[in-house]
This record gives C-alpha cells, structure tokens and sequence, in this order.
C-alpha cells in the first residue's frame, strides 16, 4: 500500500488490497473531504453519537427514562422503502424477472455514477465494515458499506456485527459486499436503490431510511442474499425465527415469513399465556433467515443481522413486553413523537395520550390532532443483546435447526388461522401465492392484497419464477424437511372486529405446529391442507367464543375462488418461468374445491 494512497483513503484499518483499491475508487468518484475507518469501538460509537448530537442528526432523549436512546427526524418525504426506485441489475432483463425493476449494468453505474460524482465533497466517508451472520458461521457474509451518513454507521453498528471484527475475518479475501451509499440532498427525483448481484455490489443513493440506505439489510441479506443463495446452495428468506421450548427443556425452531409490518417481531418475541406454564420462546431472529441443509440432513438457520429495527406504532406491554424492554435503552428512535419530558411516544404506546407532544417532524402536536403524531412506519433500532428471551444459540456458527416454516399474511377474508401443507411441493405452492393486505412499510396505497410471495416480493434479487424452483429443488439436499404452514392472525368478522386474538394467544397456533411438526397431533383435512380438530387445539383460558375460533377456520369456498383467479392473474405474469408443478397445484386446489 503506497502512503499516497493511505493519505486519500485516510488510515486504513486493513492491508487487504481488493479493499483498498475498490475504496480508491469510490474516493476518486465521491471526493469526500475525510475518510474515516470504523473499528466498531464503544468509544467510536460514543465519538459519533456526539457528532450526531452537535450536527443535530440525532436528538438525546431523557437519559434517565431512556439511557443511551436517541432520536432521529427524517426528510419527510424519506420514510419508508422505495420499491420504484429500487432495481436489479443483472446482464438481462430476465434474470431479474418480471416482479423487479431492472436496469442493465451499465447504464446504473453510468446514471448513479453521475451522482455520485463529487457527491461527498465537504463531507466525510465512513467505511463501514460488517459480517451479516455470527463469526467464524460458514454461512456469514462480509460486507463493507461506504456511507456520508452518521446515522447509517451507528445504525449498521447495532443491526450488524460492525467494526475491526469484519476486517480481520475479511483477511485478504475479495469476497465481500461492496456497498456503496450517500445520502445527497434526499431529494426522490435522485434517489436509486440499485443492486448488482453479478458485482455483489450495492448502490444506493438519495435516502438515509433504514431499508434503502442500511445496507446489509434488504440489500446484501435478501437481494443479493437470495442471488448467491440459488448459486451456492442456500435460501435467503423474509423470516423470523423461534426457538420453542417445551416444559421437559426440547426446543424446537420455527421460521416464519410474513410481509412488512405484519407482527413478525411481536411473534418473534411472543410470550406465551399463562396457560402455556413452562413453555419459553426464544427470539433467534425477527426479519431475516438464512438457510442451508446441514450435513445431518436438516435445514439449518443463522439470523444474519445483530439487532431490530422494528416497527414502533403499535408496539406496548400487552402486543409485545419483550421488546419494550429491549427498546428501554441503547436504542435509535425513528419518526416517533416526543413528550415533553424527552420521552418517545407513538400511535398504541401504554398509557394515556400525552396532552401535548412534539410530533414526528418536530412540530407542536395536541391530543385530539387529527394528525398522526409519530409516522405509521416510524422505527427503533436495537441491539438483540437488549432482548431478555433472545436465544442462547443466536451466535451459534452452525445456526439452528428448522423444524417448521410457517407462511403468514395480513388478510381480512378468506385465509384460515392455520393450515398445514399436504407436502413440500403443496407447501411451497401456499408460499408462492401468500398475499397481504398493504401496509406503510413501503410508500404507496395502504390496505390492498398484493401477492407477496413467501414475502419476498420487494427484496427477491432475481426471477420469481426462478426462485420458486430453488424452492422446489431444495428436498433433493434435506433429507428432514421442516414441515410447512400458512396463518392468518388477521381474520376478522362481518361485524369487522378482529376473530382472533392474536400475540401471546398465538402460542396455541404455534403449538399445534410444533406438534404437527413432531407428528404427535391429529388434525382435519380439508381442500386447503390440514387444518386443527377442535380437540387437539387448545383454547383453554381463552376469552375468544368457540364460534369466533370456528369462523377464523372456516372455508368460504366462492371466496376461495375469487382467491384462484388472482392467483392466476398473478401466475400468469410469471408464466415464462412458472414451474408447472405450481399450476398443477392450483388446479388440484381448484378440483378439490369443486368437490366441495
Ligand atoms: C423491514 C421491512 O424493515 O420489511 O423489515 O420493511
Ligand atoms: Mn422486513
């Protein structure tokens, strides 16, 4: 390494050459006045933290109530994925499939190129180093993310393992993540998400929000994720995971994949009801899972991230205790509301509406304000080692093994509370056609089914129909396969209130599964799948009327075929590539349904 090149790339923290010469390039592009390696140090964090407090980027909460918690405010048009504006960019136009914007390489690196072109002048570079997945796991990935943003590096700081940690575990290697990010005016007219799974480069620009600019996230542990995924043999997926624990000490771990802001982290964090005495439910991950088949024939599951960024509006003691522990200290606010004592509050927070608050864009807010007064997506970012029931295998290198994955959806007709899948090809298929109800995680109409298969719709980094056959290739390399689910917590009645009670009360749901996934229950089939005998479901302790359970499990069969026609409008947009297997199982599903 030359000294003129250590000046222009500041005091590099690595001899790795690959590293050197890429971060050379993008100094060259970005003309940053600064370059600053992050080692991942608590006082680096303390050091930026202040920074953050003196550029006004991060506001401190009250100390007392809130140690170590801080408050960002957005742009105000900067609050949520921009799936429009996010693309994959492969050599054609078809490996990326018809659910992804796609731009050739050439011309994103031209376009964003010429962004990024001085972009950081009189700001400084953050090299962001990180591992996505515990150290020394076969199936960690390494990512070094270039940022002008302070909030990104404290936030990547949290939700990855950041720091000197990543370098040393780099070594010499070329195989890491190149993700490149600037913020720039925060203007949408210049905004791009741009992936290249070829390059496994990221490069994003014009937003500082937490999926478009943290970049392990959505981008490396899902886009490019699922990319590298299908070539070397593993699954990237939308799912949390759970280690359920059982009275008699056995754990047994759930994946479960459901849309944005559809309660993954209220499930990934669940407490069981009282009458679930002795049953414990570990967190291993709330957003992302990584999957590869094991030597012993399971599918086994790393969580490649190291904290939450979780929905806040909503979140209180009865949806979810455990993360408003987690949430109690150490954590980065986003959008939410303050008290005037410098305390946070959102839409569903425990207590009484405060008289007052200063609401999301810091402007005086009065209980009573038609107005929300911290966004529908607001955020916190929290270290997992903050959740008092995270699992003791969470930095486990080999991960943990998958006994069942579960399918979920926000849907307020049709979908019953649970089903299981005939088999693999069956389950895969309920996967494939999952739909949900829209929500604010993206911009965009709130409220509309959109097809979200296996959840993975904004963030699958090539061919849907591509992706649905690694799906179905992956029994020929588990010879254990985890049994497979589709819920519904969100069911709801003619009267329009909610037929199931939902958090903790799911317990009951996830118990059927595990047992089912043992093969120690009955259960009901219909022409959906298996479906619980009112017996060998345990509703005790439950205020929910029997009739209410009923309803939430019933098959409406004429709505079911309205289902099948969307369905196929869908299918048919994939059709180049949709796996016949898949058609045959939709009309089986219709043929059973004509049965009755
Ligand atoms: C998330 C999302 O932030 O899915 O996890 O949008
Ligand atoms: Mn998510």
């Amino acid at each position: 390494m030359s000294s003129a090149l250590a000046t222009g790339i500041g005091t590099p923290l690595s001899r790795n050459a690959h590293l050197l010469s890429w971060i050379e390039e993008c100094v060259r592009l970005t003309k940053p006045d600064r370059v600053v390696w992050c080692d991942g140090s608590a006082a680096e964090k303390d050091a930026l933290t202040r920074e953050a407090v003196r550029l006004g980027i991060l506001i401190p909460l009250n100390q007392k109530k809130l140690p170590g918690c801080y408050l960002h405010r957005s742009n105000p048009n900067d609050v949520a994925r921009t799936e429009q504006l996010t693309f994959i960019c492969t050599r054609t136009v078809k490996e990326a499939g018809p659910t992804n914007n796609w731009m050739s390489p050439e011309d994103a690196y031209q376009k964003l190129g010429r962004l990024f072109d001085g972009s950081m002048s009189g700001r400084t570079l953050y090299v962001v180093p990180y591992v996505m997945g515990p150290f020394g796991s076969p199936m960690a990935k390494i990512g070094v993310e270039l940022t002008d943003s302070i909030y990104v590096v404290l936030n990547m700081g949290i939700m990855t393992r950041m720091g000197q940690g990543a370098l040393d575990a780099l070594g010499g290697s070329s195989d890491f993540n190149r993700g490149l990010h600037c913020t720039l005016d925060v203007n949408p007219d210049r905004r791009f998400i741009c992936h290249f799974p070829e390059d496994n480069t990221v490069w994003s620009i014009g937003s500082g929000y937490g999926g478009n600019a943290l970049l392990g996230k959505k981008c490396l542990a899902l886009r490019i994720g699922s990319y590298l995924g299908r070539r070397e043999g593993w699954m990237a997926e939308h799912m949390m995971i759970v280690g359920v624990e059982d009275p008699n000490g056995e754990t047994t771990y759930v994946a479960a994949a459901f849309p944005s802001a559809c309660g993954k982290t209220n499930f990934a964090m669940l407490i069981p009801p009282k009458r679930f005495h002795g049953w414990k439910v570990w967190t291993v991950g709330d957003d992302i899972c990584w999957m590869r088949p094991g030597p012993d024939g399971r599918l086994w599951a790393i969580n490649p991230e190291a904290g939450y960024f979780g929905v806040a509006p909503g979140t209180n003691q009865a949806t979810n205790p455990t993360a408003m522990r987690t949430i109690s200290k150490d954590t980065i606010y986003t959008n939410v509301a303050m008290t005037p004592d410098g305390d946070v509050w959102w839409e569903g927070k425990d207590g009484e509406v405060p008289e007052e608050l200063v609401d999301w864009q810091g402007r005086p807010w009065k209980k009573g304000s038609p107005e929300k007064a911290a966004h529908a997506n607001s955020r916190f970012t929290s270290p997992m080692t903050n959740n008092p029931n995270l699992s003791p295998h969470v930095n486990d290198p080999e991960g943990v093994p998958i006994a069942a994955i579960v399918f979920g959806g926000r849907r307020s007709t049709t979908v019953p509370l649970v089903v299981q899948a005939f088999n693999w090809v069956h389950g895969v298929y309920m996967g494939a056609t999952l739909g949900s109800e829209t929500t604010a995680a993206t911009t965009g109409k709130v409220g509309v089914v959109r097809r979200d298969p296996m959840a993975m719709l904004p963030f699958c980094g090539y061919d849907m129909g591509t992706y649905f056959d690694h799906w179905l290739d992956m029994p020929k390399s588990i010879r254990d396969l985890p049994k497979l689910f589709q819920v519904n917590w969100f069911r709801r009645g003619d009267d329009g209130r909610f037929l199931w009670p939902g958090f903790g009360e799911n317990m009951r749901v996830l118990k059927w599964i595990i047992d089912r996934a043992h093969r120690r229950t009955g259960g009901w089939e219909t022409a959906l799948g298996w479906v619980p005998h009112q017996a060998e479901f345990d509703l005790s302790g439950m205020s929910v009327s029997l009739e209410d359970v009923d309803e939430a499990e019933s098959i409406d069969i004429e709505a079911w075929k309205v289902e099948l026609a969307d369905q196929e409008e869908f299918f048919t947009k994939l059709a180049a590539t949709m796996p016949r297997e898949l058609v045959l199982q939709r009309e089986l599903l219709m043929a059973r349904l004509d049965r009755g």
